[in-house]
Order: structure tokens, then sequence, then C-alpha cells
């Protein structure tokens, strides 16, 4: 016996990779139904070798169905997922909107597993923020060794983050510098991408920070430990699929390199690829489509105590939303449906 599931937002990026990541992990599926706003409804979506017709998100009854993944955004988020909780459908949402509510656990399932059991305060689940997801992931393990105190990382995110618009931006702009006449004016990202990059994603707060380098702060804290501190710089760069982060990590106790890499070895998620040659390090465009979150160029930094370098390669569209949505599925399935 399987489950009943409904994917949300299913034409979109992380919508669609919802649909192969189910199919390709095998996830007991008893009946699957995908959702979309009333302009792509009818639109054809893959699920393994069947095709499904999206359905209307405004009219769905949730009623009977097992969970809900969702992948629509904060404003839709807002209408519908409470409607699908009430109708006792387990959702797992992919938006903003509820990850810093004290009342829904925002899940990492390699690293706060344990946090899946504060579902039932209100059915809904929330994934985090792609660049938060792939970092947790390398942090965890060397902090249950070494205890971080402070986290200083600079990402380099690929233009998928912000949807099919900002890919379709990095297309015909990059086309446009060979042929001008072809040019078309920005309209997704607020400065020329293709051939650039933008320190820039997400809206200004009042620190100066933007939201996305908030959100890589506060989720941290919420996932493994309030009392590491992160600061952060996040970029976005020409890059289509694959998000990239240089993280520099001070520790209460000290960690060597080679110990720090045996753990990561372990862990789980993790992919080490770190050899001191040229190519020996995993870069996005080697990441996209993969599950795993690529660990590499892991060293010392000599300029503090206990300090380490490390850069940290994932999928934005599969660790960073996607598969850790369907990870949190199975999780709930494992631990609390127990029907698979
Ligand atoms: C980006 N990280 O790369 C963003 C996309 O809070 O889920 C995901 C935004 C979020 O633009």
């Amino acid at each position: 016996m399987g489950y009943r599931v409904v994917i949300a937002g299913a034409t979109g990026n992380v919508g669609r990779e919802m649909l192969n990541i189910l199919a390709e992990r095998h996830f007991p599926v008893d009946e699957i139904v995908a959702l979309a706003s009333r302009k792509s409804m009818g639109s054809e979506v893959s699920f393994g070798d069947k095709t499904l017709k999206t359905k209307d998100l405004d009219t769905f009854d949730f009623t009977g169905w097992d969970m809900a993944l969702f992948a629509v955004g904060s404003e839709a988020t807002k209408k519908y997922a409470p409607k699908a909780a009430k109708a006792g459908c387990v959702v797992i949402d992919n938006s903003s909107l509820y990850r810093y509510d004290p009342d829904i656990p925002l899940i990492v399932p390699e690293v706060n597993a344990h946090a899946i059991h504060d579902y039932a305060k209100k059915n809904i689940i929330a994934n985090p923020n792609c660049s938060t997801a792939q970092m947790v992931v390398a942090l965890k393990p060397l902090h249950d060794r070494a205890t971080i105190k402070r986290v200083v990382v600079s990402t380099y995110q690929s233009v998928s983050g912000s949807g099919k618009d900002g890919m379709d931006e990095l297309w015909d702009q990059t086309k446009s510098i060979y042929n001008p006449t072809d040019s078309k004016p920005p309209r997704k990202f607020t400065k020329q991408i293709a051939f650039n990059v933008i320190p820039h994603i997400d809206v200004f707060m009042d620190s100066g920070d933007t939201k996305e380098e908030w959100k890589m702060m506060v989720e941290t804290k919420k996932i493994v430990d309030p009392k590491i501190k992160v600061t952060a710089t996040c970029v976005r760069v020409p890059v289509f699929v694959g998000h990239a982060e240089s993280i520099n990590i001070e520790f209460e106790d000290h960690l060597d390199e080679n110990e720090a890499r045996d753990i990561l070895r372990e862990a789980p998620g993790v992919m080490v690829i770190d050899k001191r040659e040229d190519g020996g390090y995993v870069t996005p465009v080697e990441c996209a489509g993969d599950f795993a979150t690529f660990i590499s160029r892991i060293r010392q930094d000599s300029t503090i105590d206990n300090g380490l370098n490390l850069w940290c390669v994932s999928d934005n569209l599969r660790k960073g939303a996607a598969l850790n949505a369907v990870q949190i599925a199975e999780l709930l399935g494992r631990e609390v449906l127990k029907k698979g």
C-alpha cells in the first residue's frame, strides 16, 4: 500500500523535479495528481513513463490525500496550504512562508530528522532555501565533532534559483551579446547576468543584508543550532543549474583537515571529491542532476585558531528544493504515516 500524493505547482522548475525524483526513487505512490494555476491547467507533465494532465489548484479538494508537496511561491501557499492541512493532507512546502514559524518544523533529513514529529502542530512541514540546505548538510557532521562558532559563506548561485524566467534571461542575454540586434531589456535581474555576476538575491533588508543572506543565517540556526553565527554574501552567477559556496568555518575545538575530510566522507548526503590537483574538485555543471552535496577544497584556515575552508556544490533544484522535499516525504512515510 502506498500514498496518495499531490504536487502543487507541477509545471514549474521545482514541481517538475519533484515528479522526476519521486519516480527515480520509487516513492510508494498509489495515486498522484499534478496541480497548477488555472492558466497552466491542462498542460502535461511527466511522472516516470506516465504523462499527467494538470488540474486546477484553486478548486482541488485535498480530502483523502496523504501529502501535498507545494512548489507555488509564498502567495499561493498562503491561500492553499492551510486548506490542504485542514483537510488532513500533510503539506511539505518549498516556499519561505512557514520556515520561521516556531510551530512548523524546518527539515533537512540528514540533519534534523527528529523534528518530523512536530509536523502535527499545523500539519505543515517547511523545506529550506536552496543555499541553506546544501550548506547545513556539510556543517552538521563537523559541528557534531568540533562545535561550530561562526560561519562566513559566499555563494555563487545559478539562475534556476530564480525560476524559468531567470534561465530564459541568461539564455537570451548570452545570445544577444553575439547578436546585439536581438537584445532584450533585463526583466528578472537588476543588472546584466550574461558574462557578469550580481551581488544581490532577493530584497534588501534594513541591515544591508539581502533576504537571501538573512535566510542563510536564520535557517541554519533553526536547523542545526541556534548558537551558530552565520554571515553571508549571496551572489548570482551566469550558471544555469547548481549553487556553489565558499564556506569558512570557525570551531570551538581544533579539527584537523584530514579528520574533517574523513568525517565528511562518512556523512549522509555528502560526496567528497578533494584532490589537490588540476580538476580535483567539483563545479556546478558536474553536480546538475545529482542527489549529492559535493565537498571539495577542504583545508585549514591558518589565520584563526580553529578554522577550516571548504567548497560546497549541489544541484539547487534537487537537494536545494525538490530532492529535500521528497526526502521529507520519505521520512514522513517512514516515521509517521507508515503506509509504504
Ligand atoms: C535563489 N535561493 O537562488 C533562491 C531560490 O527561499 O526558497 C529559493 C528561494 C527560497 O534565488
